[in-house]
């Protein structure tokens, strides 16, 4: 019988754009940062999405000292790809939004494929106490905000990051997106392999059922042939058991506090190495292997970790 692939682990540590600080687990200093991005790859992950929050109150930032502050602990002591969001949040330009990437030049970051409602706002109503005061008009104002991703700020992107030779996470949050990655492949922006997020379950972006995963991954083969490689993050509730169906499929998974706060329903995750460790235990138990970091780095045809600037 033919080896399955091996499934490349993602954890993204703590999204600033749609993740309030409302677990305790979720890190905002740097240190704590640096912290469970280095337990998240002891457990199995392999490539860590990060980004950058404001120490005194864990808001949004792409201030590039606070990405410094953590990014060169977390290259000594894992050999992990760094992976840095140009999502920011939902109101910089893109300019603003690439200048971490830039300036550290990664072997990965990610790219956000489409203008879209990005919405959390139902959030608001489930608290009553928070613990920064930025939070709650920032979840509540998310019902009015437009995740700008115009097919110039892919360019714009694009090109500011080609000298860098990084390989994109292609965020791809409903089918429309893919078909504007294929738009921007066919200009010649992005190299083969690919490698798409398909993303499912953000209020805006196409839901949370496997369906759905079965149209975008048929919609992508239509689209990129052999071109591409592909991986899974399900919102919320969506996170482990759409990550246990792509895996079963062929494909990669995201997990992390970014995405979930949840390890299971209703209970908080402790950290992000536990929901690396628990999708690592269920990848492994259904008869797959999970992927390396340097096997990683061969499936995705990355620089290597020898050219990143931090
Ligand atoms: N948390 C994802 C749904 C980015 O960093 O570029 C969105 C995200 C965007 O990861
Ligand atoms: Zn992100």
């Amino acid at each position: 019988m033919a080896r399955k692939p091996r499934t490349i682990i993602t954890c993204a540590i703590t999204g600033a754009i749609h993740t309030p600080t409302m677990s305790d687990a979720l890190p905002y200093t740097a240190e704590d940062i640096a912290h469970q991005a280095i337990a998240a790859a002891d457990a199995g992950a392999s490539i860590l999405h990060l980004h950058a929050r404001r120490p005194e109150d864990g808001g949004v930032s792409v201030d590039t000292e606070h990405f410094r502050a953590f990014l060169p602990q977390v290259k000594q002591a894992t050999d992990a790809v760094v992976n840095i969001s140009t999502g920011g949040s939902l109101t910089l330009s893109i300019a603003d939004r690439v200048k971490p990437a830039e300036t550290f030049s990664p072997e990965m970051c990610s790219l956000n494929m489409g203008s879209m409602n990005f919405s959390f706002h139902p959030l608001a109503k489930r608290y009553d106490s928070w613990k920064f005061d930025w939070e709650k008009d920032y979840v509540e104002g998310s019902e009015g905000n437009i995740f700008r991703n115009t097919f110039k700020d892919i360019r714009e992107a694009a090109t500011r990051l080609a000298p860098h030779d990084i390989k994109f996470e292609h965020e791809c949050y409903d089918v429309g997106h893919l078909y504007n990655l294929k738009f921007c492949m066919d200009i010649g922006l992005f190299k083969a392999p690919i490698f798409i997020q398909f993303i499912f379950g953000i209020l805006g972006g196409i839901g949370p059922e496997v369906d759905n995963l079965i149209f975008m991954k048929r919609t992508a083969d239509r689209l990129f042939g052999d071109d591409y490689r592909w991986s899974v993050l399900g919102a919320g509730g969506a996170q482990m058991p759409l990550a246990t169906t792509a895996s079963q499929m062929g494909g990669n998974v995201r997990v992390g506090l970014e995405d979930s706060l949840f390890i299971s329903r209703g209970v908080l995750a402790e950290s992000n190495a536990q929901q690396v460790a628990k999708i690592r235990r269920i990848v492994e138990d259904l008869g797959c292997e999970v992927a390396s970091p340097d096997e990683a780095r061969e499936m995705l045809g990355l620089k290597g970790g020898d050219r990143v600037n931090f």
